[in-house]
């Protein structure tokens, strides 16, 4: 037989406990049964045996045992409510999970990653080189000197150099004034100021230039750089290439049209056009054979000879991928990036 808890201490004690840790409806009546439970409950019991004890017991014990009844019915009541507001989770082991939101590389680092890759397969090296260029290199050693027109081919963003307090630094520079690249050209020089031929490298990079923005002008984008020198090159080595790489990036069936054109770094200079299948002829990029100024500059021997090219890769990725706005690019909108 269960035993009889007389103690209403104990009760208490014990009811409380329970009634805290009830973790659902069924668990708050199941206390209720326990304690106050018509037949069994364990405050029932107490008050049942009143009848037995004397007068001044059943005044003290009374009082107390029903004082707790009360407490316990409305702590219990308060429990119901307070777990029967919080939703209940149920987890559906069956509904399909979360689809995980994967990133997107952008599109003009993926064309990036194309460029770089057909051009290693190619056996050309990939360098780099500074934003913030000084005129000489930009220019002046590329066979554009101060008082030639064709530096407002290149709308320049000039750079006034400033100490931390602001005051901006007079005098001039070796190198000349301070400006963003606005071409990867000035590379050229640099590569060769340092390195001897025969060589072949491409600078994929950014470049800057001061002019109103439009579907196909930006003042910031990316060009990638060719050079290659060696005693016996020539524009047919250059033809190869550049066959093999746009053959490479646009497919197969690819026509070709060479335009002479005018760099002041290149003597010849070409222009190339290229035709996808059933499209129209676009231009791609600008080339020639390195101008002998240029190697003077850098003090390369006579017999040294190479190509060059340039081209941006903003328009490659927009003639790839049919994007209609060079702006989009720099838009910063996750719709148009998470096409890619
Ligand atoms: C030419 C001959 C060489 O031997 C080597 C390089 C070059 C290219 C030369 N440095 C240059 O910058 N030529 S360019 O002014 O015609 O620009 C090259 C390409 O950059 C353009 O064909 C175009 O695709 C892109 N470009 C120019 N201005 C741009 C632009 N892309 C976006 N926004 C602009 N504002």
């Amino acid at each position: 037989m269960k035993k009889i808890v007389m103690d209403i201490d104990v009760i208490r004690k014990n009811a409380k406990r329970d009634i805290e840790a009830a973790t659902s409806v069924k668990t708050c009546e199941d206390v209720r049964v326990q304690y106050l439970g018509r037949k069994d409950g364990e405050l029932t019991a107490v008050l049942r045996a009143l009848s037995s004890m004397s007068l001044e017991e059943k005044r003290r014990v009374g009082s107390e045992a029903n004082a707790l009844r009360v407490e316990l019915e409305e702590l219990i009541e308060n429990k119901i409510k307070e777990l029967s507001s919080k939703k209940i989770q149920r987890i559906d082991v069956t509904k399909p999970g979360k689809r995980v939101s994967l990133g997107h590389l952008h599109p003009l680092t993926r064309i990036d990653r194309e460029v770089r890759d057909i051009f290693s397969s190619l056996n050309f090296s990939v360098v780099s080189g500074p934003e913030l260029e000084d005129e000489y290199h930009n220019f002046d050693a590329l066979n554009i000197p101060g008082d030639h027109p064709a530096r407002d081919m290149w709308d320049t963003f000039w750079v006034k150099p400033r100490t931390d307090n602001g005051e901006e630094i007079k005098g001039a520079k070796k190198g000349g004034k301070l400006l963003m690249r606005t071409h990867t050209s000035p590379m050229q020089i640099r590569y060769m100021e340092t390195h001897q031929a025969p060589f072949q490298i491409i600078v994929p990079g950014r470049t800057f230039r001061y002019e109103a923005t439009d579907a196909s002008h930006e003042i910031n984008f990316y060009q990638v750089e060719g050079l290659m020198v060696g005693p016996n090159v020539t524009l047919a080595n250059f033809k190869f290439i550049i066959e093999s790489f746009f053959k490479r990036f646009f497919g197969e069936n690819l026509e070709f049209r060479y335009r002479p054109s005018y760099f002041p770094f290149v003597e010849p200079g070409v222009e190339l056009d290229v035709k996808l299948p059933g499209g129209k002829w676009l231009e791609v990029m600008g080339a020639g054979m390195v101008h002998r100024n240029v190697f003077n500059a850098v003090k390369y021997d006579k017999e040294m000879q190479g190509f060059a090219f340039g081209m941006g890769l903003d328009r490659l990725a927009m003639i790839k991928y049919g994007i209609p706005d060079i702006r989009l690019f720099y838009s910063g909108d996750v719709r148009f990036t998470k096409q890619f």
